[in-house]
């Protein structure tokens, strides 16, 4: 294919103009993933307690397959210096934020936020980047979830957001199979290892130090420490145990005897709390294993209160800093046509202004029928 391309030297760039290009648009198709995120390959987990420490009527059974599609999060817990870069953005284009303050360095995580607030904030942080968000307070998905305290309509694809409590499990877990923490060269603790409360009674708890952790344990609470500050887990992540525990999206029944699906599991469809997983500062290490669940009243700031932001996996053409082919190969120039064709990745402008997202499938749908249309023509292979 090269050769031929070479041969020709004519290479054209075949699509489709969709609709109406939007520079806007194009912005926000460009807008490259966080080098602070990580991709979590898709696949299989077991979620719960699956070292059985705490047999007895306990929310984390029944341990459970289950499957999360590919997905993208923060490395990190969303540090104070990271929520102000989007705050003043935020609270100048139409949100309300009520969170608390601490004095803190700005590389602490972010603490003292309601579940609300930090729903928000993720959409404020897609809007700032030019990104579709991910929360909308009806359900078309055209009003974006701004302010007030509501239960919002998910866009999943699209903007950042809170993970699942099943993504949050197997990221946190660093695709590291019956382990009790996010690490897995032991399933014991240190305070070498994290920010937490360590105490005598539990058996895997073999901190030299006890008691908080003693670098943090100045000032005044929350005694959170700056955002990684311990080793990483194997996918990259920091904090998933410890130092402030992080709202996730899931309603929380008690248990996982209810079936919410094996595929993406999104939690119960209603309740009075909202998940918070991984343990905080002031937790004892049973409370920051892995498969530990926490809930909280989504209205509540107590100051362990934190989170780090997911994102659907982002097609290719939304990381290039210029639109690009969906496929890899290029057709060959046809004998006597000189047409340049360019693909093109926009939105559909409506009437009245309103747009539609851009739709991969759409687009994919399209090249491959004019990738076809080529190769009949016997100009492509
Ligand atoms: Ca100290
Ligand atoms: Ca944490």
């Amino acid at each position: 294919m090269k050769t031929a391309m070479m041969k020709h030297n004519a290479v054209l760039l075949v699509g489709l103009l969709v609709g109406t290009w939007n520079v806007e648009m194009r912005k926000a198709n460009s807008a490259p993933i966080p080098e602070t995120m990580v991709r979590i390959p898709a696949g299989e987990f077991m979620m719960g307690d699956v070292t059985g420490d705490t047999l007895s009527n306990n929310d984390e059974y029944p341990v459970h397959p289950v499957y999360v599609s590919d997905f993208y999060i923060d490395k990190y817990e969303v540090s104070k210096a990271l929520w102000d870069s989007v705050y003043d953005w935020a609270t100048n284009h139409g949100y309300s934020l009520i969170s608390r303050r601490f004095d803190k360095p700005s590389n602490h995580p972010m603490s003292g936020i309601t579940w609300y607030d930090a729903i928000k904030w993720c959409n404020a942080r897609s809007e700032m980047g030019g990104i579709r968000p991910a929360y909308f307070t009806d359900i078309n998905l055209s009003v974006v979830y701004r302010t007030g305290v509501t239960t919002p309509y998910v866009s999943w694809a699209t903007g950042f957001r809170l993970p699942t409590e099943a993504e949050w499990e197997k990221a946190a877990r660093g695709g590291q199979q019956g382990r009790r923490f996010p690490w897995s060269e032991s399933d014991l603790i240190t305070h070498n290892l994290a920010n937490y409360d360590s105490n005598y009674r539990y058996s895997y708890d073999v901190s030299i130090t006890r008691g908080y952790h003693p670098d943090y344990d100045e000032g005044d609470t929350p005694y959170t420490s700056p955002v990684g500050s311990f080793p990483a887990n194997s996918y990259g992540l920091y904090d998933c145990a410890g130092n402030v525990s992080e709202w996730c999206w899931d309603w929380v029944l008690y248990d996982y005897s209810k079936n919410f699906g094996y595929v993406d599991p999104k939690g119960s469809p209603s309740g009075f709390s909202r998940s918070l997983r991984g343990g905080t500062y002031r937790s004892r290490a049973s409370s920051i294993r892995v498969s530990a669940r926490g809930n909280f009243n989504p209205t509540y700031p107590y100051d362990w209160h934190g989170f780090r932001v997911a994102m659907t996996k982002i097609p290719e053409w939304c990381i290039a800093t210029t639109p690009q082919p969906v496929y890899n190969d290029c057709p060959i120039k046809e004998d006597g046509k000189n047409s340049l064709i360019v693909v093109v990745h926009g939105r559909i402008e409506k009437k009245g202004g309103q747009t539609e997202p851009p739709n991969p499938d759409w687009v994919d749908e399209m090249t491959n029928a004019i990738t076809s249309y080529l190769s009949a023509k016997g100009s492509h292979d």
